[in-house]
Protein backbone atom coordinates (compact mmCIF):
# COMPACT_ATOMS: atom_id res chain seq x y z
CA UNK A 1 0.00 0.00 0.00
CA UNK A 2 1.53 3.24 -0.77
CA UNK A 3 2.20 5.63 1.73
CA UNK A 4 0.03 8.78 1.90
CA UNK A 5 1.14 11.65 4.11
CA UNK A 6 -0.89 14.46 5.64
CA UNK A 7 1.13 16.94 7.66
CA UNK A 8 -0.27 19.46 9.84
CA UNK A 9 1.29 22.43 10.59
CA UNK A 10 3.40 22.09 7.25
CA UNK A 11 4.65 25.91 7.15
CA UNK A 12 6.17 26.11 10.64
CA UNK A 13 9.77 25.74 12.00
CA UNK A 14 10.03 21.86 11.46
CA UNK A 15 7.24 21.71 9.38
CA UNK A 16 8.18 24.03 6.55
CA UNK A 17 11.59 21.28 6.48
CA UNK A 18 9.98 18.12 7.15
CA UNK A 19 7.93 18.62 4.21
CA UNK A 20 9.91 19.67 1.67
CA UNK A 21 12.03 16.53 2.83
CA UNK A 22 8.90 13.88 2.74
CA UNK A 23 8.11 15.25 -0.63
CA UNK A 24 11.33 13.97 -2.17
CA UNK A 25 11.13 10.72 -0.31
CA UNK A 26 7.59 10.49 -1.11
CA UNK A 27 6.81 11.89 -4.17
CA UNK A 28 4.61 15.27 -4.48
CA UNK A 29 1.72 13.71 -4.81
CA UNK A 30 1.80 11.46 -2.16
CA UNK A 31 2.40 14.39 0.74
CA UNK A 32 -0.28 16.53 1.68
CA UNK A 33 1.14 19.73 3.48
CA UNK A 34 -1.45 21.98 5.59
CA UNK A 35 -1.27 24.51 8.26
CA UNK A 36 -4.09 27.01 9.43
CA UNK A 37 -3.18 29.97 6.98
CA UNK A 38 -2.41 29.90 3.53
CA UNK A 39 0.98 31.63 2.89
CA UNK A 40 2.95 32.10 -0.41
CA UNK A 41 5.60 30.23 0.13
CA UNK A 42 7.44 26.90 -1.47
CA UNK A 43 5.17 24.40 0.94
CA UNK A 44 2.03 26.26 -0.48
CA UNK A 45 3.28 26.68 -4.22
CA UNK A 46 4.94 23.66 -4.68
CA UNK A 47 2.87 20.52 -3.90
CA UNK A 48 -0.66 20.17 -2.53
CA UNK A 49 -1.71 21.85 0.20
CA UNK A 50 -4.82 22.68 1.99
CA UNK A 51 -6.06 24.93 4.56
CA UNK A 52 -6.67 22.81 8.07
CA UNK A 53 -7.87 23.81 11.63
CA UNK A 54 -5.64 21.28 13.61
CA UNK A 55 -8.85 21.72 15.99
CA UNK A 56 -11.48 20.61 13.41
CA UNK A 57 -12.01 17.06 13.96
CA UNK A 58 -13.82 16.63 10.63
CA UNK A 59 -11.79 18.87 8.31
CA UNK A 60 -9.24 16.58 9.10
CA UNK A 61 -11.28 13.08 8.80
CA UNK A 62 -12.34 14.45 5.56
CA UNK A 63 -8.59 15.53 4.15
CA UNK A 64 -7.89 11.94 5.30
CA UNK A 65 -10.49 10.62 3.31
CA UNK A 66 -9.85 12.48 0.45
CA UNK A 67 -6.49 12.00 0.36
CA UNK A 68 -6.53 8.34 1.05
CA UNK A 69 -3.85 9.20 4.00
CA UNK A 70 -1.56 6.39 6.00
CA UNK A 71 0.58 8.52 7.79
CA UNK A 72 -0.29 12.09 9.71
CA UNK A 73 2.61 14.29 10.80
CA UNK A 74 0.90 16.22 13.54
CA UNK A 75 3.47 19.51 13.44
CA UNK A 76 1.03 22.24 14.89
CA UNK A 77 1.86 23.57 18.76
CA UNK A 78 2.03 26.52 20.16
CA UNK A 79 5.97 26.67 22.17
CA UNK A 80 6.84 27.25 25.06
CA UNK A 81 7.24 30.84 25.52
CA UNK A 82 4.09 31.86 23.26
CA UNK A 83 2.52 29.13 25.53
CA UNK A 84 2.85 30.89 28.83
CA UNK A 85 1.24 33.98 27.43
CA UNK A 86 -1.59 31.85 26.26
CA UNK A 87 -2.09 28.93 28.61
CA UNK A 88 -5.53 28.07 28.06
CA UNK A 89 -5.39 28.33 23.80
CA UNK A 90 -1.70 26.09 24.38
CA UNK A 91 -4.11 23.43 26.37
CA UNK A 92 -6.52 23.43 23.72
CA UNK A 93 -4.41 23.40 20.73
CA UNK A 94 -1.58 21.36 21.88
CA UNK A 95 -4.40 18.83 23.69
CA UNK A 96 -7.21 18.32 21.49
CA UNK A 97 -5.20 18.31 18.25
CA UNK A 98 -3.53 15.43 19.19
CA UNK A 99 -6.64 13.66 20.62
CA UNK A 100 -7.90 13.68 17.22
CA UNK A 101 -4.93 12.39 15.63
CA UNK A 102 -4.84 9.62 18.04
CA UNK A 103 -8.83 8.81 17.76
CA UNK A 104 -8.48 8.82 13.78
CA UNK A 105 -5.60 6.14 14.49
CA UNK A 106 -7.82 4.56 16.92
CA UNK A 107 -10.77 4.16 14.40
CA UNK A 108 -8.53 2.59 11.86
CA UNK A 109 -8.96 5.74 9.41
CA UNK A 110 -5.00 5.80 9.37
CA UNK A 111 -1.78 4.14 10.21
CA UNK A 112 0.92 5.49 11.84
CA UNK A 113 1.31 8.83 13.84
CA UNK A 114 4.66 10.95 14.29
CA UNK A 115 3.80 13.46 17.15
CA UNK A 116 6.73 15.76 18.78
CA UNK A 117 7.29 16.23 22.16
CA UNK A 118 10.21 18.29 23.37
CA UNK A 119 13.01 18.45 26.92
CA UNK A 120 10.20 20.83 27.66
CA UNK A 121 8.89 17.85 29.42
CA UNK A 122 11.13 18.09 32.42
CA UNK A 123 10.94 20.86 34.72
CA UNK A 124 13.40 21.61 37.55
CA UNK A 125 13.45 18.59 40.12
CA UNK A 126 15.11 16.39 36.95
CA UNK A 127 18.20 15.90 37.13
CA UNK A 128 19.86 18.69 34.42
CA UNK A 129 22.81 16.62 32.95
CA UNK A 130 22.67 14.08 31.24
CA UNK A 131 18.86 13.13 32.00
CA UNK A 132 17.97 9.80 31.52
CA UNK A 133 14.80 8.82 29.57
CA UNK A 134 13.49 7.80 32.62
CA UNK A 135 13.37 10.11 35.44
CA UNK A 136 11.66 12.88 37.59
CA UNK A 137 9.44 14.88 35.26
CA UNK A 138 7.61 17.65 37.09
CA UNK A 139 7.33 20.22 34.04
CA UNK A 140 6.43 24.24 35.47
CA UNK A 141 5.22 25.13 31.55
CA UNK A 142 2.10 25.10 30.19
CA UNK A 143 3.45 23.68 27.24
CA UNK A 144 5.69 21.07 28.93
CA UNK A 145 2.47 19.93 30.73
CA UNK A 146 0.67 19.88 27.35
CA UNK A 147 3.72 17.50 25.96
CA UNK A 148 4.42 15.18 29.12
CA UNK A 149 0.08 14.60 29.42
CA UNK A 150 0.14 13.96 25.11
CA UNK A 151 3.13 11.63 26.04
CA UNK A 152 1.22 9.47 28.47
CA UNK A 153 -1.74 9.38 26.03
CA UNK A 154 0.43 8.05 22.96
CA UNK A 155 1.41 5.58 25.56
CA UNK A 156 -2.07 4.66 26.42
CA UNK A 157 -3.61 4.74 22.66
CA UNK A 158 -0.67 2.91 21.74
CA UNK A 159 -1.16 -0.03 24.97
CA UNK A 160 -5.46 -0.09 24.72
CA UNK A 161 -5.55 0.21 20.42
CA UNK A 162 -2.36 -1.03 19.16
CA UNK A 163 -2.58 2.80 17.64
CA UNK A 164 1.09 3.32 15.96
CA UNK A 165 2.54 6.45 17.67
CA UNK A 166 6.02 8.06 17.37
CA UNK A 167 7.71 10.14 19.03
CA UNK A 168 10.76 12.38 19.64
CA UNK A 169 11.38 14.72 22.58
CA UNK A 170 13.10 17.75 20.61
CA UNK A 171 15.92 19.98 21.85
CA UNK A 172 16.01 23.45 20.50
CA UNK A 173 16.22 23.37 16.69
CA UNK A 174 18.34 25.56 14.74
CA UNK A 175 18.12 25.73 11.15
CA UNK A 176 18.56 28.97 8.49
CA UNK A 177 15.47 27.98 6.09
CA UNK A 178 12.36 28.98 8.38
CA UNK A 179 12.55 31.20 11.69
CA UNK A 180 11.02 29.41 15.25
CA UNK A 181 8.14 30.79 17.08
CA UNK A 182 7.35 31.44 20.22
CA UNK A 183 10.22 28.95 22.18
CA UNK A 184 12.73 29.32 24.18
CA UNK A 185 15.29 28.21 22.36
CA UNK A 186 15.10 30.68 19.49
CA UNK A 187 17.78 32.52 20.26
CA UNK A 188 20.30 30.16 19.14
CA UNK A 189 18.62 31.28 15.41
CA UNK A 190 18.25 34.50 16.27
CA UNK A 191 21.70 34.86 16.86
CA UNK A 192 23.10 34.00 13.46
CA UNK A 193 20.73 36.17 12.02
CA UNK A 194 22.02 39.56 14.15
CA UNK A 195 25.65 38.40 13.72
CA UNK A 196 25.55 38.79 10.27
CA UNK A 197 22.66 41.79 9.87
CA UNK A 198 24.06 43.86 13.03
CA UNK A 199 27.16 42.45 14.19
CA UNK A 200 25.77 42.09 17.89
CA UNK A 201 23.07 40.08 19.79
CA UNK A 202 20.99 40.84 22.94
CA UNK A 203 20.44 37.69 23.84
CA UNK A 204 17.86 36.79 26.14
CA UNK A 205 18.93 33.96 28.37
CA UNK A 206 22.16 34.39 30.32
CA UNK A 207 25.91 33.79 29.31
CA UNK A 208 26.17 30.17 31.03
CA UNK A 209 22.38 28.72 29.90
CA UNK A 210 23.30 25.30 28.72
CA UNK A 211 20.79 23.78 26.90
CA UNK A 212 20.19 20.96 24.68
CA UNK A 213 20.53 21.89 20.89
CA UNK A 214 20.48 20.23 17.21
CA UNK A 215 20.67 21.25 13.73
CA UNK A 216 17.53 20.92 11.92
CA UNK A 217 18.98 18.15 9.23
CA UNK A 218 19.53 16.00 12.04
CA UNK A 219 15.83 16.49 13.46
CA UNK A 220 14.34 15.71 10.81
CA UNK A 221 16.19 12.44 9.65
CA UNK A 222 15.86 11.52 13.06
CA UNK A 223 12.16 11.89 12.26
CA UNK A 224 12.00 10.42 9.21
CA UNK A 225 14.19 7.42 10.42
CA UNK A 226 12.22 6.65 13.73
CA UNK A 227 9.00 6.71 11.16
CA UNK A 228 10.41 4.18 8.82
CA UNK A 229 11.58 1.77 11.50
CA UNK A 230 9.94 -1.52 12.43
CA UNK A 231 7.17 -1.38 14.32
CA UNK A 232 8.99 -3.95 16.92
CA UNK A 233 12.44 -1.48 16.89
CA UNK A 234 10.01 1.18 18.46
CA UNK A 235 9.67 0.14 21.89
CA UNK A 236 8.83 3.71 23.68
CA UNK A 237 5.76 4.38 22.13
CA UNK A 238 5.48 8.03 25.02
CA UNK A 239 8.78 9.34 23.16
CA UNK A 240 12.34 8.81 23.14
CA UNK A 241 14.94 10.91 24.80
CA UNK A 242 17.26 12.56 21.30
CA UNK A 243 20.61 14.48 21.32
CA UNK A 244 22.81 16.32 19.28
CA UNK A 245 24.67 18.94 20.64
CA UNK A 246 24.61 21.27 23.71
CA UNK A 247 25.70 24.64 24.60
CA UNK A 248 25.54 28.02 26.37
CA UNK A 249 25.17 31.64 24.49
CA UNK A 250 28.56 32.32 25.21
CA UNK A 251 30.11 29.20 24.16
CA UNK A 252 27.96 29.72 20.66
CA UNK A 253 28.69 32.94 20.28
CA UNK A 254 32.20 32.04 20.93
CA UNK A 255 32.27 29.72 17.77
CA UNK A 256 30.51 32.77 15.64
CA UNK A 257 33.25 34.64 16.40
CA UNK A 258 35.37 32.24 14.95
CA UNK A 259 34.21 33.47 11.40
CA UNK A 260 33.12 37.30 12.56
CA UNK A 261 35.78 38.36 14.57
CA UNK A 262 33.72 41.78 15.27
CA UNK A 263 30.94 40.13 16.66
CA UNK A 264 29.42 41.23 20.01
CA UNK A 265 27.33 39.96 22.66
CA UNK A 266 25.27 41.11 25.53
CA UNK A 267 23.02 39.61 28.07
CA UNK A 268 19.33 40.32 29.41
CA UNK A 269 17.52 38.08 30.82
CA UNK A 270 14.13 37.80 30.42
CA UNK A 271 10.78 35.58 31.71
CA UNK A 272 12.31 32.80 29.29
CA UNK A 273 15.31 32.68 31.87
CA UNK A 274 13.25 30.83 34.62
CA UNK A 275 11.78 28.28 31.58
CA UNK A 276 15.36 27.63 30.52
CA UNK A 277 16.58 27.10 34.02
CA UNK A 278 13.68 24.50 34.36
CA UNK A 279 15.11 22.17 31.38
CA UNK A 280 18.20 19.47 30.95
CA UNK A 281 21.28 21.13 30.00
CA UNK A 282 21.85 17.59 27.93
CA UNK A 283 20.27 14.30 27.10
CA UNK A 284 20.73 10.52 27.43
CA UNK A 285 19.47 9.32 24.47
CA UNK A 286 21.18 5.67 24.09
CA UNK A 287 17.42 4.20 24.34
CA UNK A 288 16.72 5.66 20.63
CA UNK A 289 20.53 5.07 19.98
CA UNK A 290 20.02 1.25 20.71
CA UNK A 291 15.92 1.34 19.25
CA UNK A 292 16.40 2.32 15.88
CA UNK A 293 20.02 3.17 15.28
CA UNK A 294 19.88 7.03 16.07
CA UNK A 295 22.89 9.30 15.40
CA UNK A 296 23.84 12.55 15.52
CA UNK A 297 25.92 14.13 12.70
CA UNK A 298 26.19 17.81 13.19
CA UNK A 299 28.32 19.63 15.78
CA UNK A 300 28.40 23.17 17.20
CA UNK A 301 31.62 24.21 14.71
CA UNK A 302 30.09 21.95 11.54
CA UNK A 303 25.80 23.32 12.10
CA UNK A 304 27.88 27.05 12.68
CA UNK A 305 29.82 26.99 9.48
CA UNK A 306 26.82 26.00 7.79
CA UNK A 307 24.01 28.55 9.40
CA UNK A 308 26.52 31.69 8.23
CA UNK A 309 26.94 29.99 4.57
CA UNK A 310 23.71 29.92 4.06
CA UNK A 311 22.35 32.93 5.70
CA UNK A 312 24.92 35.20 4.15
CA UNK A 313 23.80 33.90 0.22
C1 LIG B 1 10.86 25.68 22.77
O1 LIG B 1 11.87 26.35 23.06
O2 LIG B 1 9.75 25.85 23.25
C2 LIG B 1 11.04 24.52 21.80
C3 LIG B 1 11.28 23.24 22.50
C4 LIG B 1 12.56 23.00 23.18
O3 LIG B 1 10.44 22.39 22.49
N1 LIG B 1 12.11 24.81 20.89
Amino acid sequence: MTTKILIIGACGQIGTELTTKLRSLYGNENVIASDIRKLNNDIVNNGIFEVVNALDYNQIEHLIEQYQITDVYLMAALLSATAEKNPAFAWDLNMNSLFHVLNLAKAKKIKKIFWPSSIAVFGPTTPRENTAQYTIMEPTTVYGISKQTGERWCDYYHQQYGVDVRSIRYPGLISWTTEPGGGTTDYAVDIYHKALENGSYECFLSEDTKLPMMYMDDAIRATIEIMQADADAVTIRSSYNLAGISFTPKEIAEEIKKHLPDFTITYKPDFRQKIADSWPASIDDSAARADWGWAHRFEMDSMTEVMLENLKK
